[in-house]
Formats: C-alpha cells, structure tokens, sequence
C-alpha cells in the first residue's frame, strides 16, 4: 500500500526495529564528522584562545550574533574533496557517515529555504556541502547519517542556548555582566537570539529544515539529534513525525528525554563497563583529539593503538564505535586524523572480520585482550584479539563447551594449536612474538552455537 504523506510518497509497511537496525548492527564502525563555520576562528578568538570543544566557540566566547556572522561570510572550503573524504572513511573501514548538517550555531551546511544563515546564500563558496558528500557516499556504497541540533540554535533567533559560565570561555571582565544576562535570559547572550519564541523557531526552521534533510539527499541512513535543551513534547513529537519520510531511517536518544528513546544510546566519549549495558543497542562517539569541531591547536591525538584497542572494547561489548573527525575552514582532514585513519584501515583490512557483523563475547573482557562471535553455517567463529602478548605463549579461555574445528592467525595465516581440558579449559598456543602490537586476532572455529553468556 502507498500513501501520500507530507508530499512525499512512501510506502505505509512499517520496518521492523530488527529489520531497520540490520545494517548498522552489522556495520560496528562509522565516521562522525563535526564541520561548520566555527573551524574558521577553530578556538581562537581575538587573539584569546577560548577554553572547550570548538565548535562551541561562540557561546563559550559569548561572540555576538552580528560578529559571528560577520566572521562566517568568508567560509569558503575549496579544498573540500567529498569523495576523498568517503574514500579515506572506507579505507579506514568504516561502513557509515554521520556528518552536522547543523551544529549549535545553527549554521546549515545545506541549502535551505527555512534561513538565511546557510551555506548557500551567507558565505564566499554558496553551495551546498552535503549534496555532494551524499553522492560520494552512494557511488563508494556508505552509508550516510545527519546530526541535527534541533533545539539549541544560536544564531536563528527562538533557538535554544545551553548556559555556560563566561569564565570557561576566558577570562572576559564583563563576566558578572554576563553572566547575569544569561541567567536572566534562559542562556542567550546576545537579545537578538531572543526576537522569536522557541515555538516558533521549531516551526518555522527545525520542522522545515529536517523536512528538506530528509527529502533532498536521497536515503538517509541516520538522524543523530543532538541536545535537548528547552525542547517539549510538542516540538519533538513534530519532528518525529517527520521520519516518516525516510522508513528506513535510523535514529538516536537525543531528541527529548525521556519520552523519545529513539533506536540506540548515545555513551560519549567512553566506553560503557559490562553492567551499564541493559540489551540496548549503543554507539560510542568520540573524538581523535579533545574537541569535535576543528581547534588548530589541539594537538592531544589518541594513538592508533589506543583507538584500534577501544573499537574491540566495543566490539566485544556489542556496540558501534563512530569517530570523530573535524575538517579544518579550507575543506581538509587534518593530517593526523589522515594518519590515524590509514592505521586503522590497515588493521582493519587484515583483521576486520573479528568487527563485523560480530556479536558480543561470551566472556566479558579477558584481561590480555577481547573477544568478539561470529555464527557461521558450519558453527561459531570466535575471535580472539590479544592486546599483551602472553610471556610464555599460552592464553587459555574458560568454561568452554564446544569443540575446535580449527584456530588460525589472521594476521599471518597460520594455523595455531589448541587443547581443551576436562575441566573445560581451551588453550591457545601462540607463536614467540605477537604478529600485530596493538592486536592480533585469532580465530578459532567451533562446532555448534556458543551461548550468549558464558560464567565459571
Ligand atoms: C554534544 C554537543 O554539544 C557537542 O558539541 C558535540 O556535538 C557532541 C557529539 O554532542 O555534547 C554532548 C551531548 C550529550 C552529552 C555530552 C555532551 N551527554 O549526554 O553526556
């Protein structure tokens, strides 16, 4: 049956949660890409370096609406290269994109008829971003995701701002003065975020401009909301409706709390522990350095180890990992995410499987490494990744119940012995020296289904 639905034809059979959650239960690695205006001053302003991520610069720096639009004008990214970027993402082995279509600053990166402030019609380059960045993702088979800030909004005006002491800017003199204001006025700064309602900056640019989202760039694979400050049940129950549009769509809890839970948990820049985790579905954000959008002098990378090590954390725990890049104000990666992303890729072409499409391990962490399962048609694959290679070359798995069919290195092929004791012991004979430092994987194939949850 089809019905006709906000303009837009589309089919009335409802997915699944099962069926929509397929693709991206499978995929367990994905690229957030935090892009704006803000990776223009990225982190510095008037000479002052603000304190906190970049991109919110404008209210930790409580810049002025008429300054920050004036600084944005000369956004022009003629170094921007979407297919590039799709490409470096696939390379890394990531199957997913989830790119700010419109961060906090309300700044879309899209053409839009709902503001002015966009991409399009206030700045030196005028067109727009995601348009070819949705294209570049169809041709190299990724998926593609926009993050949405549906309530805060600090440049269109009934936007919502999340208060922020002045001093985690810098040190400003007018702080008391400030501060004050933003007390008085529900976080805003500056009186003209205040010349429109909340309703009617839902009505008038959040409910338009997700519609346009999700209408104009094709399927859509994710909707990342992002920030609930001020929102009501009334506004989030409008945007909602609009997903609709795009059946298949997946979405995240950050809409409104708690009465739209959306299809997964959003744990920022942690991983959970075994006990927090309750059955839902979660995807780890994070970033490669200490801020989302681009600071030019952050230069506090996390290694590849560190990163590679926390995508099996993940894996093994049965959640999604999507990391961060920040474009610079030209269009680029910057070099060290460049690096990173390469180094994974390199893992990953070697040892991906122990990723994909893997449920979580039957053991919890061990503690020289982690375990992700595989049903197959034959049985089980199990992969065990080692992060510290055992001294006297045996790692040994408990209250093991299936027998070994066969037990291999994936990073060198070769195949590796086992036994299984009475007691249910299975070890695991390793060469001297580990084949990967960070990780190296082996698979061991089993007869039969290994249980979900396996205690001794
Ligand atoms: C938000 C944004 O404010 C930030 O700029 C970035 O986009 C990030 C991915 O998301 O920040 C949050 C949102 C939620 C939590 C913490 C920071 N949270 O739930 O702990």
């Amino acid at each position: 049956m089809v019905l006709l639905l906000l303009g837009q034809n589309i089919t009335a059979q409802q997915l699944t949660k099962d069926q929509r959650m397929a693709w991206w239960r499978e995929a367990r690695f994905g690229m957030f890409i935090h892009w704006g205006v803000y990776a223009i001053p990225a982190g510095t302003w008037d000479g002052r370096q603000i304190g906190g991520i970049g991109e919110w610069i404008m209210n930790r720096g409580k810049i002025p609406v008429n300054d920050y639009q004036t600084m944005a004008k000369q956004f022009n990214p003629v170094k921007y290269d979407p297919d590039a970027w799709v490409r470096m993402a696939k390379d890394a082995g990531m199957k997913y994109i989830v790119i700010t279509s419109k961060h906090h600053d309300g700044f879309a990166l899209f053409e839009t008829k709902a503001s002015k402030w966009n991409v399009v019609d206030h700045t030196a380059y005028g067109k727009d971003l995601l348009k070819p960045l949705a294209e570049a993702c169809k041709k190299h088979g990724i998926k593609l995701g926009f993050y949405y800030s549906q309530a805060q909004d600090w440049n269109n005006p009934g936007g919502s701002a999340a208060r922020r002491p002045t001093k985690e800017g810098w040190a400003n003199p007018d702080s008391v003065i400030i501060d004050a204001y933003t007390k008085e006025h529900n976080g805003h700064w500056d009186p003209r975020q205040e010349l429109r309602t909340f309703d009617q900056y839902i009505n008038d640019v959040a409910v338009p401009q997700v519609r346009e989202l999700l209408t104009n760039y094709g399927e859509l694979a994710v909707l990342w909301w992002d920030t609930p400050t001020g929102m009501t049940d009334e506004a989030a129950t409008k945007l909602q409706s609009l997903l609709a549009l795009q059946p298949q769509i997946i979405t995240n809890d950050r809409l409104k709390r708690p009465n739209f839970p959306g299809d997964h948990k959003t744990p920022e820049q942690r991983i959970p522990n075994l006990a927090d985790l309750d059955g839902t579905d979660w995807e780890t954000c994070m970033t490669m350095n200490g801020t989302w959008g681009y600071k030019s002098y952050d230069l506090n990378y996390k290694s590849p180890q560190t990163l590679i090590r926390n995508l099996l954390d993940i894996a093994s725990k049965g959640g999604n990992f999507l990391l961060n890049v920040g474009p610079t104000a030209e269009g680029e990666f910057p070099q060290q995410s460049i690096d990173i992303l390469a180094n994974m890729g390199g893992w990953m072409k070697v040892n991906g499987e122990a990723v994909y499409g893997t449920k979580a391990s039957p053991w919890g962490l061990f503690p020289w490494g982690r375990c992700t399962k595989k049903e197959t048609k034959s049985g089980t694959s199990l992969y065990f990744s080692v992060f510290e290679w055992p001294a006297d070359g045996k790692i040994t798995v408990p209250g093991f119940k299936n027998s070994v069919i066969s037990a291999k290195l994936l990073a060198t092929g070769s195949k590796v012995k086992t036994s299984l004791s009475r007691a249910g012991v299975l070890t695991i004979s390793l060469p001297a020296s580990a084949p990967d430092p960070i990780a190296s994987v082996i698979r061991v194939d089993v007869r039969g289904k290994v249980a979900e949850k396996i205690t001794q």
